[in-house]
């Protein structure tokens, strides 16, 4: 039988459904250097999920993600009406974004370019192997090339494109959109993964989505499928324990509503028209829109008016054929 490396799959698998924070950093770094020292046969989920058990301490610490901008910015500027049209400013030749389909942080990016009508390739990685991003020494997704300048970690490549979109402002974000970013990279993405393999039916769900996405082998598709979403649904109870979420409903139910709370009657947080928070926010919830969660997430909270308008703000998509 085939042998693949396990934890590896697993750990990349699962990353780009919102646990790539809540097991990142150290503890990733843990799996993946696991992973390069244990092959296991991954027709054996009780292995699978046992050794991921073994490299999901509790009392490992939490590794924030990609919080945003560093650069203030005058509370005009977080509307980003007029800039939707300034691409006359900024107009890349080729441009190649490196991602997992389901990846939180690369829907985000998705979310910027499909905004700001940037075309771009996609490139889906095997996140098993890697091998479409072996050019570069970052190993994490998303990468995006801009005329051949490597951008990493979603949150600077945002930051950067928006500085080449606006050249005259030196400032990027107002404190209101800059706080909103840093919540969804440091809040709103930990809810997901919790709630994306609540049940034994949701992290199958979730596990065909992203292996139906994915850039998987026929092979490797039916093996993360079945071991993944087994090895998730036990993994994300302990993720739970680790941010401290007792009910994982409520806490999704709980993050659209403060968002919701947030826009303080507005049609976005940016104003009239989305500001990087919106389209930060609007990106991670992408991937779980039509899962179960995300279902119950637009039935039972107020987010599903702004979802829509961030829907037909962002609209079409911006990807071209590679
Ligand atoms: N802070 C980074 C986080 C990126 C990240 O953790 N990406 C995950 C996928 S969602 C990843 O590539 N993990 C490493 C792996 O798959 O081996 C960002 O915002 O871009």
């Amino acid at each position: 039988m085939r042998r693949v490396n396990g934890v590896a799959l697993l750990s990349r698998a699962v990353v780009c459904m919102g646990s790539s924070t809540a097991v990142g950093g150290a503890t990733q770094q843990r799996l993946v250097q696991a992973a390069m020292l244990n092959t296991c046969s991954i027709s054996n989920p009780l292995w699978f999920t046992r050794r991921l058990g073994d490299h999901f301490g509790l009392s490992k610490p939490s590794v924030s993600c990609g919080a945003g901008g560093h650069v203030c910015f005058s509370s005009n500027a977080t509307s980003l009406a007029q800039e939707v049209h300034a691409q006359d400013k900024f107009l890349p030749k080729d441009v190649e974004l490196y991602q997992y389909e389901a990846c939180p942080f690369c829907n985000k990016v998705r979310a910027f370019l499909d905004y700001y009508k940037i075309p771009y390739k996609v490139m889906e990685v095997n996140p098993i192997s890697k091998k479409e991003i072996k050019w570069s020494d970052y190993k994490k997704v998303p990468i995006l090339k801009v005329d051949g300048e490597q951008m990493v970690d979603s949150s600077d490549i945002i930051d950067k494109l928006f500085q080449r979109i606006n050249p005259e402002n030196n400032v990027v974000n107002g404190e209101e959109e800059k706080k909103w970013r840093g919540w969804v990279d440091n809040h709103l993405v930990h809810v997901l993964s919790p709630n994306i393999y609540r049940t034994a039916s949701e992290a199958l769900e979730s596990f065909d989505y992203i292996t139906s996405h994915g850039n998987f082998s026929l092979y490797e598709r039916i093996v993360a499928k079945y071991t993944g979403a087994a090895a998730m649904y036990f993994v994300s109870k302990k993720l739970k324990k680790k941010h401290n979420i007792t009910d994982e409903r409520a806490a999704l139910y709980e993050a659209a509503e403060t968002w919701v709370d947030a826009l303080k009657g507005r049609q976005f947080l940016g104003g009239s028209n989305p500001n990087l928070a919106d389209l930060a926010a609007f990106g991670v919830l992408r991937p779980i829109r039509h899962l179960k969660s995300g279902k119950d997430m637009v039935e039972n909270t107020r987010i599903g008016e702004w979802y829509t308008r961030m829907e037909s703000s962002v609209g079409e998509s911006a990807r071209i054929e590679a």
